[in-house]
């Protein structure tokens, strides 16, 4: 230890030596991978090759880390956080690693002494969208937090060959096409083609006695497919903890199908073989919806399997024993995507390593904490018995057993409570059979979170009451946090640098340092720095709204954004509504001082969600009328930026004014999306959902703009009956916008189009659009008189800030290693190469 201690090279960074390295060292590395892993000379290289080249410069500084690491896990016998997620929505990694190595200046100069464009090869970069949005986004930001929080931490998921579809517009309307994020290669993933496991599938259950006279199931199965590691490193801010994300790639397992093939069945061996290798293909598209694929449990088990038998072998290649499992590793459920794991590892103790039922169910019910995203009754997780009994029939069994044994505790506690049994059982007896998997995750766990104070709350009166009442010492809140890093460091570099000429660097770990800012919201000079950035932010945005649509925005206009999945429940088209009530406005009277805007509105519908499709399609046939009216003259317009991704939501931020998060209150878990905005220097107009709730109490009411009916106000009048028609009728400005949709002067003469919209919107508005419609469009007319006095709303923004330091990611993860986890860091030390290998 004592000589480890002292091969330290690294403490403070000087120039690039943080890193022990020096723009030389840089240069030379990144020649050698153009000339060695690329085969190129700089005369004919490529940007892809100039691309892969900076990549591999980076990974080569991971590795050294991750080495140590990795050396610690082993020495040191550290608790070990798994985070299972079927998503894992990271970005591009190029930048980031830059950021967190403390190398970013160094390799801009670096390629600008060569000629080369750092700009241009970070745009290059195809990100792997292994998520379809906040959820898998949080996914990302916790293994940021955790490395930087230099807790052991291993993520574990699925490594799609197609990540969340492309989105084109035509002719208004979304065209998904497929992602092939892996068609240039993907330098930042390291294949390990020796960690595999066997996953089954399939076939039947037979009872049989073991040696000892034990009653045991052996399970047949008629399918078997291979997971294959693939590692990324995942490097924390200025520490050398580097943690590493395994998503696991299914492969036929070649020998299975031999019998086919040896007599003459060719097509049969490769049939098994597609099948397989189907399982990783394709992230499923949907959010917030459930659809009963078997495909889709299929992909859930398979990356549950490899990764708990992954656990299992390195808790055992350590020398422990399986009883003390859960003291070496803490499994985190990402919503109840992976819960088929309290099951998978009952099995895996229980048939594959002998253990008696109770031990392994102690350790089941330790090791497992849950995490629920949602309150939307319809996303809520549940497999058709069936299905569900031909695919994982010794699960199956299991469940029952867990089951059985659970529902003889409650009835002890709620004797004769049939109703409440019927409630809380793993399985849905009304009509057809389900097992629920919301139920099995709060059984299995010792754990179970909300994702917001609001939502937790709503959690433990509405879909949790039952388990809420039985435990109610396993419910915490853990408030979402977004990491600073990549959401201010990397996407406003403008921003950073003006905050670090005030306050320094500290706050980047330590974000409540923000509220040094407050200092400087009443300074004039500070505010024009400020303002500066920002119209230097939107100026960037303009160009690329130009580039990626063709419609030229004003950037002294206010940026007015909402981006994030499309869903009816987000009330996007109340937004709409609020845009075509200022294009009556501006129609009836044209010579209205109206304060310009740029509406602009970017995300994805699920294919099969028709609804938000429609939605998208408003948006631009709405935007084409309203850029193309004359009588308009530049104080409206409306874009859809296609294909929101990461990427992109690193540019559209930094250039916000205003931050749209205008869900129905009691729909949104917490959103995450409202704290990149803020942190960035917009202001919200929310209501009082999610993390909307406490970013206001952080910021404080004056700097933030509230509207519309409470969570509580909702379901009072939904209770009460609740009629959006007489609304309408009273309303002649919501009768205007909504007439003006529905006449078909928006989709060229065509009425039928925007129809089931309309109609949704005046038989049934189960989002509430036509209850909040005036109180929106009453506080958007604040929000325009606020932006007019400039140095009034820049003091807001530049106080929205300096308040948002609760809302970083590593206040979320500190929350989550002291009270569920009980983890604590382990700081790495380097060692040079040379004193490694030897
Ligand atoms: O999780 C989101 C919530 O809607 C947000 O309010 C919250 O901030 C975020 C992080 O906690 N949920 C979400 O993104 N869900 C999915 O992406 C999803 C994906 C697949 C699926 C169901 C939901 N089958």
């Amino acid at each position: 230890m004592a000589q480890r201690k002292s091969k330290k090279t690294n403490s403070n960074k000087t120039d690039c030596s943080r890193t022990g390295m020096t723009l030389i060292d840089l240069n030379r590395c990144f020649n050698e991978h153009l000339f060695y892993t690329q085969g190129r000379l700089p005369l004919s290289a490529t940007l892809n090759d100039h691309y892969m080249a900076a990549a591999y410069t980076v990974r080569d500084r991971l590795l050294h880390r991750w080495v140590c690491t990795v050396r610690d896990f082993i020495r040191e016998g550290v608790k070990v956080v798994g985070y299972l997620s079927a998503e894992f929505l990271l970005g591009p990694h190029l930048g980031n690693n830059m950021i967190n190595l403390d190398i970013f200046d160094e390799v801009r100069e670096a390629s600008e002494n060569v000629g080369r464009n750092l700009d241009a090869m970070l745009d290059h970069e195809e990100e792997p969208g292994l998520g379809n949005g906040g959820l898998g986004r949080l996914a990302a930001c916790y293994l940021d937090s955790l490395a930087t929080l230099e807790i052991p931490a291993i993520g574990y998921g699925i490594r799609y060959e197609f990540g969340i579809f492309d989105q084109e517009i035509r002719d208004g309307w979304q065209v998904e096409k497929t992602d092939k994020w892996l068609r240039l290669g993907n330098p930042w993933e390291i294949p390990r083609p020796e960690v595999t496991y066997e996953v089954k599938f399939g076939g039947h259950t037979a009872g049989y006695c073991d040696d000892g006279g034990c009653y045991r199931s052996r399970w047949t199965p008629d399918r078997v497919v291979r997971g294959i590691a693939y590692d990324t490193p995942i490097l924390g801010y200025k520490v050398n903890t580097c943690n590493m994300l395994r998503l696991w790639k299914a492969e036929a397992v070649e020998s299975f199908d031999f019998a086919s093939f040896n007599v003459g069945n060719y097509y049969g061996a490769v049939h098994e073989k597609v099948y397989s290798e189907n399982i990783s293909k394709v992230l499923y598209p949907n959010d917030e919806q459930i659809q009963g694929k078997q495909l889709r449990l299929e992909q859930q088990y398979f990356f549950v399997s490899c990764s708990l038998q992954d656990m299992i072998r390195l808790h055992l290649a350590i020398g422990k024993s399986l009883e003390y499992f859960h003291e070496e590793f803490a499994i985190q459920l990402n919503d109840t995507h992976p819960s088929v794991a309290v099951a998978e590892l009952m099995r895996l103790l229980v048939d594959e390593h002998h253990m008696d039922w109770d031990t392994a169910w102690h350790v089941t019910r330790n090791v497992f904490g849950y995490t629920n995203h949602t309150l939307l009754p319809e996303a809520l997780e549940r497999w058709p018995l069936r299905l569900f009994a031909n695919l994982l029939p010794r699960h199956l069994e299991i469940i029952f057993e867990i089951n059985r044994r659970f529902l003889d505790e409650v009835r002890v506690i709620y004797p004769d409570d049939e109703a409440r049994i019927a409630r809380l059982s793993l399985i849905d007896e009304q009509g057809e059979r389900y097992v629920r998997m919301a139920n099995l995750a709060c059984v299995g766990s010792r754990a179970i979170n909300g994702v917001a104070k609001l939502h937790t709350e709503l959690l433990k009166t509405t879909v949790l009451k039952d388990f809420y009442e039985l435990w109610p010492e396993k419910f915490s809140n853990k408030t979402n946090g977004v990491t600073p890093r990549r959401w201010m460091v990397l996407s406003n570099p403008g921003l950073t640098r003006l905050i670090r000429s005030r306050i320094g660097g500290g706050w980047i770990k330590k974000l409540d340092r923000l509220k040094r800012l407050e200092s400087y919201a009443g300074d004039d000079a500070f505010r024009r720095e400020w303002q500066a950035v920002k119209t230097g932010n939107k100026q960037a945005l303009a160009a690329l709204i130009l580039e990626r649509t063709g419609i030229s925005v004003n950037p002294d206009s206010m940026f007015d954004i909402q981006v994030k999945r499309i869903h009816e429940y987000k009330r996007q088209h109340l937004n709409v509504l609020h845009v075509v009530t200022l294009y009556n406005r501006l129609r009836r009277n044209p010579g209205l001082d109206m304060l310009p805007r740029t509406v602009i509105f970017g995300g994805k519908a699920a294919p099969s969600y028709y609804m938000a499709k429609l939605i998208i399609k408003l948006i631009n046939s709405v935007a084409d009328v309203v850029n193309h009216d004359p009588a308009v003259r530049n104080r409206l317009k409306v874009v859809f930026f296609p294909d929101f991704n990461v990427k992109s939501a690193q540019k559209i931020y930094p250039a916000a004014d205003l931050s749209e998060q205008i869900s129905t209150a009691g729909k949104e878990a917490s959103g995450t999306g409202n704290m990149k905005f803020s942190m960035n220097g917009a202001l919200t107009i929310g209501t009082l959902d999610g993390a909307n709730v406490e970013i206001r109490e952080e910021v404080g009411a004056d700097n933030f703009f509230l509207f519309g009916l409470t969570a509580e106000e909702v379901a009072r009048i939904k209770s009460e009956g609740y009629d959006p028609r007489s609304i309408y009728l009273s309303n002649p400005d919501l009768r205007e916008a909504i007439d003006l949709i529905g006449s078909g002067f928006f989709s060229r003469g065509d009425p039928d189009l925007f129809k089931p919209l309309v109609d949704s919107l005046l038989y049934q508005d189960e989002y509430m659009l036509l209850a909040d419609y005036q109180s929106y469009v009453d506080c958007q007319d604040r929000v325009s008189e606020a932006y007019r006095d400039r140095d009034r709303w820049t003091r807001m923004a530049i106080l929205n800030v300096a308040r948002m330091g609760k809302f970083s990611s590593d206040r979320a993860i500190r929350e989550y290693c002291r009270e569920i986890w009980r983890v604590s860091p382990n700081t790495v030390e380097m060692e040079d190469f040379g004193d490694l290998v030897r």
